[in-house]
């Protein structure tokens, strides 16, 4: 019957539908190159942070190697990560951005 097919159509389980969304960490990741300002501006015009906020991210990233920017559901998380390393691509820098399941 109708209710059947409706069923088998949504393979979403009755389980799954009670989980909160998955969100997803954006990360940047530490190279030789980028110039250290041009992380803190892209640090502030992605992420918003503020200058201080973003310095201090920079130069974590600087010296663990990477660091979470934001966490956010997937087609966010997605977006940032294109848009970024989009700009990085323009201004010819190897700044790299990444995601992972948070
Ligand atoms: N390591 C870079 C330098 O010394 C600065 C840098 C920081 C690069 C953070 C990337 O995500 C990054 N110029």
């Amino acid at each position: 019957n109708q209710q059947h097919h409706e069923a088998v159509r949504d393979r979403q389980t009755d389980r799954e539908k009670l989980q909160p969304p998955p969100t997803y960490k954006v990360i940047l990741n530490n190279d030789d190159y980028t110039p250290m300002d041009f992380v803190v501006e892209v640090l502030i015009k992605f992420f918003r942070m503020d200058q201080e906020r973003a310095t201090d991210t920079m130069l974590a990233i600087h010296y663990k190697g990477r660091a979470v920017c934001g966490v956010y559901s997937a087609e966010i998380a997605e977006t940032k990560v294109m848009q970024v390393n989009q700009y990085a691509r323009e201004h010819e820098h190897p700044l790299l951005c990444s995601m992972e399941k948070a």
